[in-house]
């Protein structure tokens, strides 16, 4: 049946909720390329004021967010520096070549937080036949290692480092308000030197569409033109904006219970031996799961646990990842647990 699925492939797959489709139906609209779209507006003003910036651009995805923003930080001819498994890096198509002229040069960092120790070999020395170094771009939560996070006080240390050497510093930030729910604080507090920030209205938050970035308000203006440049201009796109401001309002605070559950079904994965899981490390609504010692690789596994009612999504092939969001709850964690019980044990293949 249809909805006895359990679906850990990713928080993106959350439906909005009863309230967003009320006020999607609802919502006041205009031509919000030429900026009349009373609810966009509304939206950007409010991720501006949360994120203690000066301004807010609401975009299509969290890759044109990030995209629109490599290409203004930077020029063609240099290399950004990103963490090795970066969303930029591994999962935008090459965008950052394809759009911006410039080159990738991951670096790998422990949970996939970077910090100016490993940074700083990575930087182009200023010598003639290097491409220079014109942006920093890091990830908070970080996605592929497990939904690790960055603390404001590392973000600020490579801020302060990169500012210095005149480099400005980029935040994916699809999951902000998990990391800032794990850590306790806020997100205006997290991302206060970076320069731009991309957030997804989409993932945890349950919006239906939507990311947004922010920053100065120059460089939001030239954002929007940028925006304009990939198609991105939308017109009464207040329907989806009605539901990110409820996203961005009331979705945060119901993010603990989803690392909540991600615990729970970690520590229940974790005393299965053929899985290698570490519970302590699941700060946020992420858990990696190595499965090399099961005998299968990454898309048998998935094969199996789908047959089971079961899906989930893949890092590499010995390893699975899972995601909790809204519309999974805590008895479907324990049967997703028991799902990989029977499949790892050999009665579900
Ligand atoms: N992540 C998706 C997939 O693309 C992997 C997911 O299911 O997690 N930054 C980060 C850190 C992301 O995780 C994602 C999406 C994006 C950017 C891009 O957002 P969209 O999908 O809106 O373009």
């Amino acid at each position: 049946m249809a909805n006895s699925i359990i679906d850990l492939r990713s928080d993106t797959v959350t439906k909005p909720t009863p309230e967003m489709r009320v006020a999607m139906a609802a919502a006041e609209v205009g031509d919000d390329v030429y900026l009349e779209d009373p609810t966009v507006n509304r939206l950007q003003k409010r991720a501006a004021a949360i994120f203690a910036k000066e301004a807010a651009l609401f975009v299509p995805s969290g890759t044109m967010g990030n995209q629109i923003a490599i290409r203004l930080h930077t020029s063609p001819g240099q290399e950004v520096i990103t963490e090795r498994q970066g969303h930029i890096f591994n999962y935008e198509l090459a965008a950052m070549a394809a759009i911006s002229g410039v080159l990738a040069r991951p670096v790998a960092a422990p949970h996939g937080v970077l910090d100016w120790d490993l940074i700083r070999p990575a930087l182009a020395p200023d010598i003639y036949y290097r491409a220079p170094t014109g942006l920093i771009a890091l990830e908070n939560t970080h996605n592929m290692a497990g939904g690790t996070v960055y603390t404001a006080a590392q973000i600020e240390d490579i801020c302060r480092n990169a500012h210095g050497l005149g480099l400005p510093v980029h935040m994916d930030g699809a999951r902000i308000f998990n990391a800032a729910v794990a850590l306790s604080t806020d997100v205006a507090t997290l991302c206060r030197s970076c320069d731009s920030v991309m957030f997804c209205l989409s993932k945890g938050l349950a919006a239906p569409v939507g990311s947004m970035l922010v920053g100065s308000a120059a460089f939001v203006d030239r954002a929007r033109r940028v925006r304009k440049m990939l198609g991105g201009g939308m017109r009464q796109v207040g329907v989806l904006a009605a539901a990110g401001l409820i996203a961005l309002e009331k979705m945060p605070a119901r993010l603990a219970e989803d690392h909540e559950n991600a615990r729970i079904l970690a520590q229940e994965l974790s005393d299965l031996p053929a899985l290698d899981v570490r519970p302590e490390q699941v700060r946020t609504n992420i858990v990696v799961v190595g499965i090399a010692r099961t005998g299968h690789d990454s898309s048998k596994m998935v094969a199996l646990l789908k047959a089971q009612g079961l899906l989930a999504g893949t890092v590499d092939a010995a390893t699975l990842r899972l995601l909790t969001h809204l519309d999974v709850n805590r008895e479907q964690i324990h049967r997703a647990a028991s799902i990989f019980r029977d499949v790892v044990q050999g009665q579900g293949s």
